[in-house]
């Protein structure tokens, strides 16, 4: 090892390498400023024509429904418009007559107040802070590392962009295998809250294991996977270039564009509706079900412990909704009436803590039919609790919830969650 001039060289290649990067960091992050957020409550026929015409005529972003393919007669439409557009769309909506409400008056604002957690140390991993990747791939360690009783860790695969994908299990150590659940959290990069939320469960599960006594009894006779990031490359590019992005970050030869929409890609009717096969849409349903390998890593760890899982969870954000099969149709589920009474009954728990209103029902009814879902998938495998969980809000912040909210979200969540998690272990099958 020689010193002197090649460590000086060497010291001077790091500080420009690193000024490169921070440089190319800098470069790439995408602001919002001036940028409107519509709610467009479309009635007649031409309103929907005329947000279709408006998507394709302009760069706006769909945040629900998720693309112009999916805009309905009397559902709501949230809208991400750019600045430059932002009074020409307004003109042409009133013109319409449609009713149309402005949801976010300046984007990049609401995404700045969004962190209003940020104290007191903006390095340290926090529950009621949106942590990034880096921060919580450490909690993810250091939490299993200091459970060894009621923790397990598994790396399922790797993502596109090669970061490990973990899976905690939680639960009492036992020499045979118990029956389980499957919770996931950020199948979409830019929902935040829900990555918050699995974070939160695994935290309350351990702190209140041994005094409550429905949680002692759950982690007792079953275990928990939990996969706390499950888009973990777009959950990254979200903290890092574009708060707004929702899928993997996959690429391919064919297009320009990046990433398929992973709750979209799975085997239960895939593409068929609901779904895109533009590469540059944001519910592209990727080039054949499970090529995003994030939904193949989750998809075969699924398969290989089927016997065991009774549940699939996973979380999402904003409506404020508890679905549950199907979506890629409209037929009804063999098991609808259970289905559809427990998601009543972890509605109302979750309502009685801070009020807060869900709706549940089947998919497809209940926000449009969309195929290629992780819930339609493991139910048609054979897992019968099958939940989708749309967190908070109804749309005053959208995917930006304030910081402030994560802890009365995650607790009243909970509440839902264990309702559900105490039923699948009374009707074990
Ligand atoms: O569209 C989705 O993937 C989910 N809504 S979100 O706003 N978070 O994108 C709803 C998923 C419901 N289930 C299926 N479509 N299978
Ligand atoms: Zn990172
Ligand atoms: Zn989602």
């Amino acid at each position: 090892m020689r010193i002197g001039e090649d460590s000086f060289t060497g010291n001077m290649m790091k500080i420009l390498l690193l000024l490169g990067f921070v440089a190319v960091a800098l470069a790439e992050v995408t602001r919002f400023d001036g940028e409107k957020v519509f709610r467009l409550k479309p009635v007649l026929d031409d309103h929907v024509l005329l947000i279709k015409e408006l998507a394709n005529s302009m760069e706006v972003d769909f945040w629900s429904p998720e693309s112009a393919d999916l805009v309905t007669i009397d559902i709501d439409v949230d809208l991400h418009v750019p600045a430059a557009h932002t009074d020409m769309v307004y003109t042409i909506l009133q013109q319409s007559g449609m009713e149309t409400g402005v949801l976010i008056e300046d984007l990049q604002a609401q995404m700045e107040e969004q962190l209003d957690n940020r104290t007191p140390d903006p390095r340290v991993h926090s529950y009621t802070k949106y942590n990034s990747w880096d921060k919580i791939q450490a909690w993810i360690s250091s939490i299993s590392s200091s459970n060894p009783d009621l923790i397990s860790r598994q790396v399922i695969g790797n993502t596109y962009e090669g970061r490990p994908m973990n899976v905690l299990k939680i639960g009492k150590k036992s020499s045979s295998t118990k029956p389980s659940i499957f919770l996931d959290c950020g199948i979409h990069a830019r929902e935040w809250i829900s990555t918050a939320f699995c974070q939160w469960f695994v935290k309350e599960a351990l702190s209140t294991y041994g005094s409550d006594s429905e949680m002692t009894g759950l982690l007792n006779q079953m275990d928990v996977y939990v996969l706390p990031v499950f888009n973990i490359d777009g959950y990254d590019f979200t903290h890092n270039s574009n708060r707004m992005w929702r899928k993997t970050r996959s690429r391919m030869s064919s297009s320009s564009c990046i990433g398929a929409d992973p709750n979209r890609n799975w085997n239960a009717g895939w593409c068929t509706t609901g779904a895109s096969s533009n590469p540059c849409s944001d519910t592209f349903c990727g080039s054949s079900p499970e090529s995003e390998i994030e939904v193949k890593n989750v998809a075969d760890f699924i398969r290989r412990n089927k016997s065991s899982i009774k549940a699939y969870l996973t979380i999402h954000s904003y409506s404020q909704l508890l679905l549950f099969p199907y979506s890629y149709t409209f037929e009804l589920a063999e098991h609808h009436s259970e289905l559809m009474t427990v998601a009543e009954g972890a509605s109302k728990a979750l309502r009685s803590l801070h009020g807060t209103q869900y709706t549940s029902g089947p998919g497809a009814a209940t926000i449009y039919p969309a195929a290629g879902g992780s819930d339609d998938w493991a139910y048609d495998l054979g897992v019968k609790y099958s939940y989708t969980f749309e967190l908070r809000d109804t749309g005053r912040y959208g995917f930006l919830l304030p910081e402030s909210q994560i802890k009365p979200t995650c607790e009243e969540t909970m509440l839902a969650v264990k309702y559900i998690t105490s039923h699948v272990q009374k009707n074990l099958y």
